[in-house]
């Protein structure tokens, strides 16, 4: 098939999502055509059947705000029409499925199906807000098809929002060949030491509670010799680090900053921390639970769909940061459990997010939209 794919080229789980979806797909044979304002930050500089479309937005004198939308839906439209996409697959709702359903709206019939996948903050926080409401509501509703990372999501939707179609869960997927125990050799020289390494990735958004990850880790290093790992940045990372001059373990936190490839780092750790105070999937928890790193993390949004108790790791109350401190020590000084958590955890993430078990059904979901399924 010709697809095309939007998303936030940047960091974040959405668009290490479409990308390494895109990829997928494009090993499989389709052609696959991202639509992006940068080229996807997980993208090879050359991958055969992928073809990068940069949007550019025009500045004009009058224009206090860049009209992104205005400049994406018009690349939508020019891409859909001279390469003939049959899909055109956004992820993240806001702008990115509104773009999209005006595009199809532009073309008339010949134009492409849109499905739109949802994320979780383009519902659970955009949603709630009255600036997004209806036009976010518009775009699910007149996508020719939609789809959510986790049950929990497609939920959560139709509880926020005047949603009464039928929402396809496909959870999200890793590449088990990439995502696999691989240690970096030359990330744990620079580590240094034989302390217990424990470890978050995230954007460092207040979503994410990252200073609990310093108060749980604080408590740990009281009872074993530990370091923290922080991969990431984000408009939080001033007050964790602060917090940890608080606590007195700044000499023990190793900020990695943002990071391209993060398999090798995930495997050299002991544990992974996911405080966060919601979370639709949890992709960072799903790479660390492949490469074998135990995940602690709150008991929210989709996070029982992807770790079961003991199957990679333990889910404990939202904000149950003296259960999060217990557990962890619990795991990192029984190392019979912690082999048997690691290991069922890899086999979880195997059985049912590999990319093998995942992206056909997305191609499934592709023919059935575009067979004669009614526009919406
Ligand atoms: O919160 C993030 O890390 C970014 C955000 C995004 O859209 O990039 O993540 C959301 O989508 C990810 C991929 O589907 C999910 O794994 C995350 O759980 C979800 N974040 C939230 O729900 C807070």
């Amino acid at each position: 098939m010709r697809i095309g794919i939007t998303c936030y080229p940047s960091f974040g789980g959405s668009g290490v999502l479409a990308t390494e979806l895109g990829r997928e797909l494009a090993r499989r044979g389709h052609t696959v055509h991202f639509i992006t304002y940068d080229a996807p930050f997980r993208l090879a500089a050359y991958t055969p059947n992928v073809v990068f479309h940069q949007v550019d937005v025009p500045s004009y004198p009058l224009f206090r705000y860049p009209p992104y939308l205005l400049a994406l839906t018009n690349k939508m439209v020019e891409v859909a029409r001279f390469c003939r996409l049959e899909i055109l697959h956004v992820h993240y709702a806001i702008p990115h499925a509104t773009s999209a359903v005006l595009a199809r709206q532009v073309i008339g019939d010949k134009g492409p199906r849109v499905v739109t996948t949802l994320h979780g903050t383009d519902v659970s926080l955009l949603g709630s807000d009255p600036g997004f409401y209806e036009l976010l509501t518009w775009s699910i509703n007149t996508s020719d098809g939609v789809t959510a990372v986790s049950g929990a999501l497609a939920e959560e939707t139709k509880i926020r929002l005047p949603v009464r179609r039928d929402i396809e869960v496909i959870h999200n997927f890793v590449d088990c060949q990439v995502y696999a125990r691989r240690p970096c050799e030359s990330f744990l020289q620079q580590i240094g030491g034989d302390d217990m390494l424990i470890g978050h990735v995230s954007n460092f958004r207040p979503v994410k509670r990252p200073r609990e990850v310093i108060r749980i880790f604080a408590g740990v290093a009281k009872a074993m010799p530990a370091r923290l790992v922080l991969v990431g940045e984000g408009p939080e990372l001033g007050g964790v680090r602060d917090l940890a001059r608080q606590l007195g373990v700044a000499d023990r936190v190793h900020f990695a900053g943002s990071q391209e490839q993060v398999a090798g780092i995930l495997s050299c750790l002991d544990l992974f921390l996911l405080p966060s105070e919601q979370e639709s999937f949890g992709l960072a928890g799903l790479e660390a639970m492949a490469c074998g790193t135990p995940v602690l993390a709150y008991r929210v949004g989709g996070l029982p769909e992807v770790i079961a108790d003991g199957e990679g790791g333990f889910l404990l109350p939202a904000g149950d940061v003296g259960g999060m401190t217990e557990k962890d020590i619990e795991l990192l000084s029984t190392p019979r459990l912690w082999q048997a958590v690691s290991d069922a955890g890899v086999s979880r993430a195997r059985a049912l997010f590999s990319a093998e078990r995942i992206v056909p059904r997305y191609e499934e979901y592709y023919a059935r939209v575009s067979e004669g399924a009614p526009r919406r």
